[in-house]
Parts: C-alpha cells; sequence; structure tokens
C-alpha cells in the first residue's frame, strides 16, 4: 500500500531532450511535477532520514484521523437523542486502563518520531570529510555552481556515488536550494552562508528549484542536477572547466571556434564563405548594410556574436544565429583573444592606432 502510493505518479528523473546544459530546455521543467502525488523517487543516501519520518507521520496521522473521524461517527449515530426530552446517562467517572492506552500510545509513538527524526538531523547535519565542495551562489534569481576547478556552471554537476558538499550564499534576497529527488532543502541566505551535503546514488537529470518566495523571477529560479558516473564526470569536468586551466585564452578561443560551428561559416585563410573572413579581422574596417563603416574592435565583435542582426556586414545575407545565452562570457572572450591572434600585417595595425 504504502509502495504503490509512493509509486503513483513520480516522474522526478526527466529527460533533458538530448541538450547539452544550458540548451533549450524551458519545455521539460513542469511535466515531472504535474502528477506527482507526494515525492519523487529517492536517489541520495540520506533520503530516507528525510522520508521515514515523513511517512511515519503522515501514516500515523491518516489512521488517527480515520480512527477519530469513524469514531465519531459511529457514536453520533449510535448514541444520539432519540425523543426531545431524553436525558444522557452518567458515564463512568474514572477507566484507568483508558486513561493509560491514550497516553502511552501516543508516547511511544512520539517518541519514535522523535528519534527517527533527531537521528535524520545528525545525519544531514554530518558532512562527510571526504566530501567534494561546489560553493553556491545566486545572482538576479539564477543559480550558478561553482566547481573545485573555478568552473562556474548554471547547472549542478555531480559524481554518482560520491559525498558532495554545497557551499551556499545569495545576493541580497533569500532563496532555498531545493531539490526534491535528493530530499534536500537548505536556505540560501545574504552574508551568511549555510551548508547541505548529499550523496546520490542514481545517475541521471533532476531538477533544483528556490523554495522560497524570492521576487518576480521566482517562477524562473531553477537548475538542472546531472548526477553522472565518475569516468563521464571527469570528462565533462574536463570539457567544461578544463580547457581554462590547461590551455592559454587564446587556445581556448581556437577550441570554442570549432565547437560553437563558427567554422562552417568563417574561415580563417581569407576565403568567403557563408560570412567574411576571420583572417585579419580585428581591427579591421566593415562596412555594414545601410553604408556606416565601422572597426572591428572588442565590442563589435562581441556584439556581432551575441546579435548580429543588429550589425550586418555588407554584401552578406544576414544568416548568422544569435549566441547571446548559448555562449558563455569567457568562452567569448576566449574566441575574441584568439581572433586577435589572426592578424594579417600587426605592423599595418599599429600604423593605424598610433
Ligand atoms: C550559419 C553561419 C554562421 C555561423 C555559424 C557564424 N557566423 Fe558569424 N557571420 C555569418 C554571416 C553571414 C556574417 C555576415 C553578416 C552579419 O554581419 O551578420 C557573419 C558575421 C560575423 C562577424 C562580423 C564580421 C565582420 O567582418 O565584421 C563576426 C565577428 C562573426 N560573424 C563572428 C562569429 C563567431 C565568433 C561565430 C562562432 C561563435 C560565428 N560568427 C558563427 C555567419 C555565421
Ligand atoms: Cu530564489
Amino acid at each position: 500500500m504504502l509502495e504503490l502510493l509512493l509509486n503513483v505518479g513520480m516522474l522526478a528523473q526527466v529527460d533533458a531532450g538530448g541538450e547539452e546544459s544550458g540548451g533549450d530546455l524551458v519545455t521539460t521543467q513542469i511535466a515531472p511535477f504535474e502528477s506527482s502525488l507526494l515525492l519523487p523517487p529517492p536517489v541520495t543516501t540520506n533520503a530516507s532520514s528525510t522520508d521515514v519520518p515523513f511517512q511515519f507521520a503522515l501514516w500515523i496521522g491518516a489512521a488517527t484521523l480515520l480512527l477519530i473521524i469513524g469514531v465519531m461517527l459511529y457514536f453520533g449515530i449510535r448514541y444520539r437523542r432519540r425523543s426531545p426530552d431524553q436525558k444522557p446517562r452518567q458515564s463512568a467517572a474514572n477507566d484507568v486502563v483508558l486513561q493509560f492506552a491514550w497516553t502511552v500510545i501516543p508516547f511511544v509513538l512520539f517518541m519514535d518520531l522523535f528519534y527517527v527524526g533527531f537521528r535524520g538531523f545528525m545525519d544531514v547535519s554530518h558532512v562527510p570529510s571526504n566530501a567534494m565542495e561546489i560553493s553556491v551562489g545566486v545572482a538576479d534569481s539564477k543559480w550558478s555552481f561553482t566547481y573545485p576547478d573555478g568552473h562556474i556552471d548554471e547547472a549542478l554537476h555531480v559524481p554518482v556515488n560520491k559525498p558532495v558538499k554545497l557551499t551556499m550564499e545569495s545576493d541580497e534576497s533569500i532563496h532555498s536550494l531545493s531539490i526534491p529527488a535528493f530530499r534536500l532543502k537548505r536556505d540560501v541566505l545574504p552574508d551568511k552562508s549555510t551548508t547541505a551535503w548529499f550523496e546520490a546514488t542514481q545517475p541521471g537529470e533532476y531538477l533544483a528549484m528556490c523554495a522560497r518566495y524570492c521576487g518576480a523571477a521566482h517562477s524562473g529560479h531553477w537548475a538542472w542536477v546531472v548526477v553522472h558516473e565518475q569516468d563521464e564526470f571527469e570528462a565533462w569536468q574536463e570539457q567544461a572547466g578544463g580547457l581554462f586551466n590547461r590551455l592559454s585564452i587564446e587556445e581556448v578561443g581556437e577550441v570554442m571556434y570549432t565547437r560553437y560551428i563558427c567554422n562552417t561559416c568563417h574561415s580563417l585563410d581569407g576565403t568567403k564563405k557563408v560570412g567574411p573572413s576571420f583572417k585579419g579581422i580585428f581591427g579591421r574596417e566593415t562596412t555594414l548594410t545601410g553604408g556606416l563603416k565601422i572597426t572591428a574592435d572588442e565590442k563589435y565583435i562581441r556584439d556581432s556574436v551575441l546579435d548580429p542582426q543588429a550589425a550586418v556586414v555588407e554584401g552578406y545575407p544576414p544568416a548568422m544565429p544569435a549566441y547571446k545565452g548559448q555562449i558563455k562570457d569567457r568562452e567569448l572572450q576566449a574566441i575574441i583573444e584568439y581572433l586577435k591572434t589572426l592578424q594579417q600585417h600587426p605592423a599595418l595595425l599599429i600604423c593605424r592606432f598610433p
């Protein structure tokens, strides 16, 4: 019965639609909670610290409710007043057995609840010493997760079967990090750091939400939690953060040039493809559709990538996709640094900027 109820309509594990994190995931964000009756299936080692007391209190409460309402209805009918002048009969003055029962039974039940609750509390309070540390920040109702290697991500990526400690602090308002499948919820406060920890037991994608009404953007204040197999996690770390540690910023830019498929439309050797070649782009004078002449500086390149339609190069179709929201700021910066290295005639540049 309990199992059955626990499993009705629970779909915590959501399909991210094959997108990598940061992609267009909005369509799936509501689905997992539409039909869940109680909580999604637990996927952490200490989820039972929450589930056991919760289920205990829920079912004891439900049974007590039914018992009281049942007895009340039964007595209401059985001992109803049958004629207008009927007088109540005197009831027994004292029933020691009954009084003993209604004192001892609840006492035992409540002490049980205290015991499991307290043990669970100790469990979630005590962070294992080998936990990996990730710091959690909030700005403008957006979660950000900073990994040990300095990488900052908008999704929480963790390895399976490894304790993870979250150290959390927010911007100016109060938020609360809630990951229902982990049975984890902790307030995130300004000017005071809070901690939480978990050890995920099942690879998959889960939702992290904000459980405090934090302002107009509250409904959009959520993030993906991705639990990886250990090797997959290392691969992710390498791909996400490792590059910046291992390579110079120009080299990272070169990687991003292909990762963000700039290379399909822009050549490096001066050949015209769908878009102008990147050869010598930095500091180049460009004529825009409409006749405006512009010198390609850092701001122009940045704007061209984030919002290409705002300034279209003369003689080219407005065919470039907007990268706004797709590319991370430091990745774009890396591309710019890389483009700076593609100068055709460095000497000419110096002449132009005396
Ligand atoms: C689908 C093809 C396509 C892709 C992919 C693409 N671009 Fe473009 N890009 C264009 C076209 C076409 C233009 C010229 C029209 C315009 O300015 O929008 C252009 C223009 C530009 C310009 C201005 C060039 C100049 O000479 O002033 C920059 C800078 C630029 N792209 C950077 C990038 C970067 C960086 C990437 C990868 C992150 C990228 N583009 C990906 C098609 C593309
Ligand atoms: Cu919030």
